[in-house]
């Protein structure tokens, strides 16, 4: 389903702002029919985690269910219209209830689920909404779980966090993206692949599947117009179900340097009356490997950026816009030009400011350090229909120019990974997300456990590693780090002939902490290190760029490595520079070959 949009076939309400809730740590609401309402006199901000808000009461580091409700009026001009009821993401499951009547759920964290409400509201009444949310995760859900258990079974009960989890950052729960009730035609505009690509200098090609639900339509009509509204290219067509080309003349591509945006506004008739409408902001650009270069409209890009998080003090992993401005402005003082969704698809809104902020991103599927010694077929399931969701509704950003399919596979560094599972596994993740979309550059970033027979390397387009030499291994010694860092890319590039990024490097540094001598965790040594990284990675030339581990500090389950947040941000929690941020805006500012 399209992001939804308000225009004169489409309305929409936001259901934010206060909701009631009750956790459910028995898991009883469900036989109590909590589904019909439920007592309760805690209220929590949606869009929001419940860990912070409600620390309180003892939610800091709670897994399990939780319920919320709400009462809502949905106006009369909503009638003869479809109403769609959107949970922007709710961490990691969901099931939603209407009036008392189960309406939808879904599996997926950190994505939309669009359920249709047609049926079940009451238009010009109040109604009621009831949705439970689960942050606990399994063997088969992506991102993977995992139990004490294993780690005690495993004999690596050194590395047992709590909560629980395969990754490291919080495994914050809630209802972390806005809630929309909203309608749409009956017949109408589902769904939308825009594809773009450069005829020559000054032509560009968009090409346009729309995916129509309902009978009721006989043609379809596109325009182009540019940032002053005069229409630059239109076509219209009886075939409804056929790819539309338009070519726009004297185009102006979108790229990190001119993120130029054109309208895109698509028209659905039944005979010559319009039945419903869609627009959408598009970028005109192609982006390729060639030759162990990334490629943005013909011209080679250089990544200088940063794996992130979707996390800050209170709202934990809920959307805050004032925060995506913020960090924005950040990425553009430290001059970077990109960042990774680590280690998940995060908010449409923070997408669609990289398309204007002109901002390049690796956009990631939350299949963070899979264990296939646990992974089924219903694991794998689970990860590909991830995938097709995460292109789905992310497919028309120009400034997503690769797909991230996952994170560090093996960290556990099990043998039998590479006896052909691990291959096979991967090999049909790749084909997959290949057969959903040939124009973006696929990759995993690899890290150091799983080593250089890492399969994911065969099948990547770009060669991503993440290490962290002169921390976790070799500590402290910037020497040898390098020494190992230039190996392993060496290593690699002499193998597969495939441009090498370094998705990951950094040091914690507690900000306040100084040292004559270089020393862990102050801000000299982190700064050190990224610098040393840099200078190492940038004399390579079949490298493509460079991502700090990490924009800001963040949350992590308590482990005894992690003094409540992984402090391995150029930024703290809060968005203060430390010294590392400077550096790194010197470093960027183009003045060296590379940057
Ligand atoms: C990498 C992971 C990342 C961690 C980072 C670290 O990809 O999620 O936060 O290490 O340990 O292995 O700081």
């Amino acid at each position: 389903m399209l992001y939804p949009i308000r225009n004169a076939f489409r309305d929409m309400l936001e259901v934010n702002s206060f909701w009631k809730f009750k956790a459910d740590p028995e898991k009883k609401g469900e036989n109590e029919k909590w589904y019909n309402d439920f007592e309760s006199s805690v209220e929590i901000a949606v869009p929001g985690s419940w860990n912070e808000q409600l620390e309180e009461l003892g939610l800091l580091h709670y897994v399990g269910r939780a319920w919320y409700s709400k009462k809502i009026f949905l106006p009369a001009h909503f009638s003869d219209k479809r109403i769609w009821l959107r949970i922007g993401s709710a961490d990691f499951s969901s099931k939603i209830w209407i009036n008392g009547i189960i309406a939808g759920e879904s599996e997926f964290g950190f994505l939309p689920n669009d359920v249709e409400i047609t049926a079940f509201v009451k238009v010009g009444a109040e109604n009621l909404i009831v949705v439970t949310v689960s942050n606990e995760l399994s063997d088969d859900s992506i991102p993977q779980g995992i139990t004490p258990e294993h780690y005690t079974n495993e004999d690596r009960m050194r590395e047992e966090t709590n909560p629980p989890t395969r990754f490291d950052f919080s495994p914050f729960g809630g209802i972390h993206r806005p809630v929309i009730v909203y309608s749409t035609p009956k017949t109408f505009i589902r769904g939308l692949r825009v594809n773009t690509t450069i005829v020559n200098a000054s032509q560009g090609r968009v090409e346009i599947a729309a995916e129509i639900d309902g009978k009721n339509f006989s043609s379809f009509s596109a325009e182009v117009n540019d940032s002053k509204s005069s229409t630059v290219a239109s076509s219209k067509s009886d075939e409804v179900g056929a790819t539309h080309e338009l070519i726009i003349n004297d185009c102006r591509f979108w790229s990190n340097d001119d993120p130029y945006l054109y309208m895109l506004r698509i028209f659905l008739y039944s005979n010559d009356k319009i039945e419903d409408e869609y627009s959408l902001n598009i970028g005109v650009r192609e982006v390729k490997i060639e030759k162990n270069n990334l490629l943005l409209n013909g011209k080679e890009v250089f990544l200088k950026g940063f794996g992130k998080h979707e996390d800050f003090p209170v709202a934990g992993k809920g959307l805050f816009l004032p925060l995506i401005v913020k960090d924005f402005q950040l990425m553009k003082w430290i001059n970077s030009n990109a960042f990774r969704t680590s280690h998940y698809p995060y908010a449409e809104d923070v997408l669609l400011h990289a398309d204007k902020m002109g901002v390049l991103v690796i956009a990631e599927a939350p299949a963070v350090s899979l264990d296939l010694r646990y992974t089924s077929s219903k694991a794998l399931d689970n990860h590909k229909r991830f995938i097709q969701k995460m292109v789905e509704r992310d497919y028309n950003h120009p400034s997503v120019i690769v797909w991230s399919v996952g994170n560090e596979p093996n960290i556990v560094g099990d043998k039998g990974y590479y006896n052909g599972s691990g291959r096979n596994y991967w090999k049909e993740i790749f084909e997959f997300t290949r057969s959903l979309d040939m124009s973006r550059p696929i990759t995993v970033p690899n890290c150091a456990m799983a080593g250089l027979d890492d399969p994911v390397f065969e099948f990547s387009d770009i060669l991503s590693i993440n290490r962290y030499y002169g921390w976790y291994e070799y500590p402290g010694n910037l020497e040898l780090a390098l020494e190992r860092l230039t190996f392993d890319m060496e290593t690699l590039y002499a193998k597969y002939n495939k441009p090498v990024l370094v998705t990951e490097f950094g040091a914690d540094s507690l900000a306040g902490f100084h040292s004559t001598s270089l020393q862990m965790f102050t801000e000299e040594y982190q700064t050190k290190l990224i610098e040393e990284y840099i200078r190492c990675i940038e004399s390579k030339p079949y490298t493509i760029g460079e991502m700090v581990w990490n924009f800001a500090d963040f949350r992590t389950p308590q482990h005894f490595r992690r003094v409540v947040l992984n402090l391995k941000g150029v930024f703290t929690r809060d968005r203060e520079p430390k010294l590392s941020a400077f550096k790194l805006k010197e470093i960027w500012s183009g003045k060296r070959k590379r940057s």
